[in-house]
């Protein structure tokens, strides 16, 4: 099935050219799918549309079961309205901030750490409470996904920071490590974009802050 997934030279450095993929999605965003003459944007709605059409994926992805699967939007639900504006507001300004050293955004970095926070105070003590993965379960479901992936963006910021927001939230970081083994050796083939994307934004980070060291000593 063809899709729109941002790859390492778009992410974050490139997205303008998604302007072109306006016939597949007219919000100019990934992702988006295309399945016959059927196209499709919103990531939620993607997952449930993939478990629902195609046989033979298993139940405990997007489970048959109506109150399991009630839960499992419940939380889909959440995270767009919480998590994702933390995690990816706060990736969004501290990149940007230091991508172009004409802009800064420290009250939206402290805004959406502070949503950050609260979200991951949220997943260990609420949603992570009953069960290895959300919402109680022993397998991993299509809210899983969702949300580690939502998190596993904090590897955009350097080492230190990503290791000082969530090593607090043990639940989170031990849920973070069962979904990528359930879904090995896919969670990394999808996330090499993400890697090869920290490599050259840690260097870019690491030339400016010797930079800014530089300048303050002279
Ligand atoms: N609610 C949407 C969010 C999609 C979204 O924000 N995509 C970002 C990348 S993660 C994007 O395409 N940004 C480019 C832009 O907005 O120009 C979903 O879950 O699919």
């Amino acid at each position: 099935m063809p899709f729109l997934c941002p790859d390492s030279s778009s992410f974050l450095f490139g997205l303008k050219r998604l302007a072109d993929c306006s016939a597949i999605n007219p919000m100019h965003q990934v992702p988006a799918i295309v399945d016959g003459r059927f196209k499709l944007f919103e990531s939620h709605a993607i997952l449930i549309y993939i478990c629902s059409a195609f046989p033979g994926v298993a139940n405990h992805w997007y489970p048959s079961d109506l109150s399991k699967r009630a839960k499992i939007h419940s939380v889909l639900d959440w995270h767009h309205s919480n998590l994702r504006r933390g995690s990816a507001g706060l990736v969004f300004n501290i990149v940007l901030a230091h991508r172009d050293s004409h802009h800064s955004y420290p009250q939206a970095v402290n805004q959406a750490e502070e949503i950050l926070i609260r979200s991951l105070s949220k997943l260990e003590n609420f949603w992570l409470k009953d069960g290895r993965f959300l919402v109680g379960s022993s397998q991993p479901s299509i809210a899983d996904i969702s949300l580690v992936c939502e998190i596993m963006q904090l590897e955009l910021l350097s080492e230190m920071e990503c290791n000082r927001i969530l090593s607090p939230y043990k639940k989170v970081v031990n849920w973070i490590e069962d979904t990528k083994k359930a879904t090995a050796p896919h969670f990394d083939e999808v996330h090499d974009f993400l890697f090869k994307a920290q490599k050259r934004i840690r260097e870019r980070m690491t030339t400016e802050f010797r930079k800014n060291e530089m300048k303050s000593k002279l």
